[in-house]
């Protein structure tokens, strides 16, 4: 018989409700648009908070015009949006123009309010090189595809901006789907073991494709994910654009003191299907789903807040969907314009000195581009 230990009374349940307990949904703003945490409300003029509300209101245009261009055949692969403007555009919105997002491919709202033009946004849609190469001063890296992949990534950009003595950080994005996978893991240890100062985003929108998050983890939250790693992590209402940019500020504020890297999981949703490569999210999520998730919406909510303050009303509004759907037209025409890319363009970008096997194809790909 084994012999009994006085000190090994373990209980797992308790354990995991004991981390578990810890990552309570931090809000702000309720539904109603009213401050329920006065004592976090994060230190914003009211231009500033206008800013914010333009913006939002500005990408729900550009993604309703986004899909329908996407109908018409004037732009490529699409990822829609709407429902995630406070996730996305809040924890932009917290950060310098010297810090690096590394973004998924749903975050192409987050690189254009860090400055990348709208015509390369749609270029970078049409599958046109133009529209991942960024200026010079840019910090931004093209939109990963592979789900995960630029976790990794970001811990080494943030472990540079480190070593370089930067006052900057790495931010990424991710779904819940990247939180599965096994670059997510590597590259939040990796980042607290080096204390990088990273930003790593998780945007839990529920699904991954047709996968409910459910099914993804046993993990009650996602930020918890962090404790493994050693890092603080928070969940927060990503419906609430004041809790994000909070959580997105103080996170940011930690890494450039010295004190490493933060995981965000931010709630949200996203109303549209997946990709505008044909999923119907009727035949994996209920409308009630939907109804209970677009009560919750990110610019009404932040509307109602700033109404109430005085600081918006329907004019204004109406100014920036207007502003929004001229600057859209400008941007496509100018995507329209650009020349067509060649094989030798990306072959020559690709390398500073070609191979003798390209510089062989190089040449035939002149000829044929000649005629
Ligand atoms: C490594 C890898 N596996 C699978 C895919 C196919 N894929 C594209 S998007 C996606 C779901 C991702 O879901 P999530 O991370 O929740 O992000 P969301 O699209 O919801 O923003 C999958 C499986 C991929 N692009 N890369
Ligand atoms: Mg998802």
């Amino acid at each position: 018989m084994a012999a009994k230990t006085k000190n090994a009374k373990f209980d797992p349940k308790q354990q995991l409700a004991k981390v578990e307990e810890q990552f309570q949904t931090f809000q702000i703003l309720n539904e109603e648009g009213e401050v329920v945490n006065e004592a976090a409300m994060p230190d914003l003029s009211d231009d500033q908070l206008k800013e914010l509300m333009r913006r939002m209101v500005y990408t729900r245009v550009l993604d309703q015009r986004s899909i329908s261009l996407n109908r018409q055949g004037r732009l490529g692969f699409y990822a829609p949006t709407a429902g995630q403007e406070a996730s996305q555009l809040a924890s932009q919105f917290a950060l310098e123009s010297d810090d690096f997002i590394l973004p998924g491919y749903r975050d192409v709202p987050q690189m254009i309010w860090h400055g990348l033009p709208l015509y390369q946004a749609f270029l970078f849609s049409r599958g046109h090189f133009h529209g991942n190469q960024m200026q010079e001063n840019l910090n931004l890296l093209p939109p990963q595809i592979i789900i995960g992949a630029q976790i990794i990534q970001t811990a080494g950009v943030a472990l540079g901006l480190k070593k370089k003595g930067k006052k900057s950080v790495a931010i990424t994005y991710t779904g819940d789907g990247g939180a599965s996978q096994g670059d997510f893991y590597e590259g939040l240890n990796f980042a607290g073991a080096y204390q990088a100062p990273a930003i790593f985003v998780v945007q839990n929108n529920r699904f991954a494709i047709s996968t409910p998050v459910e099914k993804q983890s046993a993990a009650g939250t996602i930020a918890q994910k962090a404790v493994a790693a050693g890092i603080p992590g928070i969940q927060v209402d990503g419906m609430d654009a004041l809790a994000v940019y909070a959580a997105t500020r103080d996170a940011r504020e930690r890494a450039v003191n010295g004190e490493g890297p933060t995981l965000i999981e931010t709630l949200t949703y996203r109303y549209g299907p997946h990709t505008m490569a044909g999923d119907d999210p009727t035949r994996y999520r209920t409308s009630d789903l939907d109804n209970e998730w677009e009560k919750k919406d990110p610019l009404v909510r932040f509307r109602k807040f700033l109404e109430k303050k005085g600081v918006w009303n329907e004019e204004e509004e109406n100014k920036v969907i207007e502003e929004a759907k001229e600057d859209i037209k400008n941007a496509i025409k100018k995507a329209d314009e650009q020349p067509k890319q060649k094989v030798t363009d990306l072959i020559s970008f690709m390398y500073e000195e070609l191979p003798y096997n390209l510089k062989e194809q190089n040449e035939i790909y002149k000829e044929k581009e000649s005629k």
